[in-house]
């Protein structure tokens, strides 16, 4: 596939059955023209490897962003049923996790916690930070692989159970997750995607049974798609979760995941799945300028800590229910 694009350098790096695809145009100017010519060959290696990075893309603006997420991927989407906070720049272009600096993002499928994720993602470092601030990728089909296989077959028959608790200056709202302040709305979107709610005055717990394991659509691979290591209340540092634990108590954290079935996913497994994503995770350094888009259901993202001033955008595209 790498060998159909025209007037690039083009490069795959590797690591433990996690595969980037590194692009560097070469054309007199145009960089636009230059996606339209590349157009199959993007998509083709993001499908086929999970993800490729376009360095010195030469996007100078957000809609730009825009318009390139579509040709490549197909309409871009609102982000609904949010997990992080996040702004909308414009359109559909929102800014990555607004999380302090110091913070690492786990690897995580985008909204594998909901009945709809976007296909791809697309991110756009408009500003690189002065150190760190890469955002790393993993390979879901070699994450699944790495893991006992006891434990994928306990997760592929129960599922996960997230659980999450909205409340206002804990976490997000559940204005700010549903993007509404109509509690009828909340009502009816979580009864059209399996939501069951349970209101408490102005808080909201929600529980939902997802998939831990799915099928790719094209490539038929069995991949580990989920965020059960993101939820668990083990990702969070000992200081906030054993002050989260006293605050709200296990059903009031801001949110949590278990097996399907609700019995416990333990401390051990939760290391267990942790380490197979530490194991399999390729971090390429951003430039100001870079794309790069990613295979959702293929290959997890997340991002590192850094120093200095980052901004990256994303557009999400093509809604796979
Ligand atoms: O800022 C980034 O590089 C990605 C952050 C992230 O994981 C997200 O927004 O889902």
């Amino acid at each position: 596939m790498v060998e159909t694009f025209t007037e690039a350098d083009v490069e795959t790096i590797e690591h433990n059955g996690t595969r980037l695809v590194r692009v560097l145009p070469r054309h007199d100017g145009d960089h636009r023209a230059w996606f339209t010519r590349n157009n199959w060959a993007l998509r083709a290696s993001m499908y086929e490897h999970g993800a490729v990075m376009v360095k010195n893309s030469g996007l100078a603006a957000q809609g730009e962003l825009a318009v390139v997420a579509e040709e490549i991927g197909g309409n871009t989407l609102d982000y609904n049923e949010r997990s992080t906070p996040r702004s909308r720049v414009t359109g559909k272009v929102y800014t990555s996790t607004e999380y302090p600096a110091d913070q690492t993002i786990p690897q995580h499928n985008e909204a594998s916690y909901s009945t709809n994720w976007p296909h791809n993602v697309f991110f756009f470092c408009a500003l690189a930070a002065a150190s760190g601030g890469e955002t790393p990728v993993a390979d879901s089909g070699a994450v699944l692989d790495r893991l006992p296989a006891g434990l994928v077959e306990r997760f592929a028959e129960r599922g996960v159970l997230y659980t999450r608790t909205y409340r206002k200056g804990m976490g997000l709202s559940w204005q700010e997750g549903f993007q509404t302040d109509d509690k009828d709305r909340v009502e009816s979107y979580c009864r059209d995607n399996d939501i069951q709610t349970e209101w408490d005055g102005d808080v909201l717990r929600t529980r939902q049974r997802r998939d831990a394991v799915i099928t790719h659509p094209v490539t038929g691979r069995k991949v580990w798609f989920n965020q059960a290591h993101l939820f668990h209340v083990n990702a969070l540092p000992e200081d906030v979760r054993e002050g989260l634990l006293e605050l709200c108590g296990e059903d009031g954290l801001p949110r949590n995941a278990y097996y399907g079935d609700g019995t416990p996913i333990t401390a051990e497994e939760h290391r267990t799945i942790t380490a197979a994503f530490e194991e399999t995770t390729l971090a390429e350094e951003w430039s100001t300028g870079d794309l790069m888009m990613v295979d959702n259901i293929l290959t997890t993202h997340g991002r590192r800590p850094f120093t200095g001033d980052r901004k990256v955008l994303v557009a999400m595209t093509q809604r796979v229910s």
